[in-house]
């Protein structure tokens, strides 16, 4: 059963709709803004290798895309700095507490990648938080809500002991200090299409029946990476207990878009939106490292497939 339909007119955004020189244009975080317009964060790589981010704004979140004529969020390049490799793969979470989105996403420092958080009103301002995870750590977001009075922030940090990478938790009562950490979902091993190497997707999604988790498995193969999409539902006011896991991958590279390009064979949504019929969700996904697409399917559908794995 297919889970996620492209939208035909993929990929919507690629480097040279760009106002300014880009190499690649790709994962992005994504948000529907009050006035009911959809926000992509795009990674920008340039062209020496170094990332950024712009915004790019859209009535219907398909066409006519206002980009930010600049950069929106330059990395500090300065001596020094922990993001003097750029800044990646943006997360984007609304915060009804503080009236602010949050959002999360990779430095790229001279040990590694590691997580930095910033907050925004209106994604031309932001307030920098700094570095929240120390390297090797990236795909985190915030959940959109405290839990038992403390933010929650999943992420992904890579273990020097058995080289693989599994989701964890870590909770805080001030979104600067990050303690508690504990496993949230295990890599699998072997042949497994999540085998060794998974991470957190977009943001979670808040269903009736749990939070909705899209995370991506990287198979590594003689041929190279192959980045796909699963899914997993976790207790709403105990995110670390999973409720069920999806033994297939819902979605992987097949376009042209997604297997060509600077690095085929990936898709990589870092964002959704809903639409406003409450279930439809619309995921924003990066091709190959080279382009912007978007992938729809229904909530309801997916938790109902969701249901049948064991
Ligand atoms: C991951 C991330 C993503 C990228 C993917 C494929 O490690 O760095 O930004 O899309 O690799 O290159």
């Amino acid at each position: 059963m297919e889970l996620l339909h492209r939208y035909e007119g993929n990929p919507i955004l690629t480097a040279d709709m760009w106002p300014y020189p880009a190499n690649t244009v790709f994962n992005c975080g994504a948000t529907r803004l009050e006035n009911g317009d959809t926000l992509l964060l795009v990674r920008v790589e340039d062209r020496r290798g170094i990332s950024h981010l712009t915004a790019a704004r859209s009535r219907d979140g398909l066409s006519d895309w206002q980009i930010d004529p600049e950069p929106t969020l330059l990395p500090d390049e300065s001596p020094g700095s922990d993001e003097i490799w750029g800044i990646e793969d943006p997360r984007i979470v609304f915060l009804e507490e503080l009236g602010k989105y949050a959002i999360c996403y990779t430095g790229y420092s001279h040990s590694g990648p590691h997580v930095k958080l910033a907050l925004t009103k209106d994604f031309r301002t932001f307030e920098r938080l700094g570095s929240v995870m120390p390297p090797e750590d990236k795909d985190a977001t915030l959940l959109p809500r405290r839990i038992n009075g403390r933010w929650v922030m999943i992420h992904r940090p890579v273990s020097a002991f058995t080289g693989s990478a599994d989701m964890w938790l870590s909770y805080s009562p001030d979104l600067i200090h990050w303690g508690c950490h504990e496993v949230m979902l295990e890599a699998r091993r072997g042949a497994w299409w999540d085998a060794n190497k998974i991470g957190l997707s977009p943001p979670a999604v808040e269903t009736p029946e749990g939070w909705l988790v899209f995370y991506h498995g990287v198979r590594v193969t003689p041929a190279g990476s192959l980045y796909r999409l699963g899914v997993a539902l976790f207790d709403l006011e105990d995110p670390s207990k999973l409720i069920r896991r999806g033994n297939e991958w819902i979605f992987g590279p097949e376009k042209e878009y997604e297997r060509v390009g600077d690095v085929g064979y990936v898709v990589f949504p870092c964002g959704y939106t809903i639409e406003d019929d409450g279930d439809t969700i619309r995921l924003y996904y990066g091709g190959a490292d080279t382009a912007v697409a978007m992938a729809k399917g229904s909530i309801r559908e997916i938790l109902d497939w969701l249901s049948t794995q064991v």
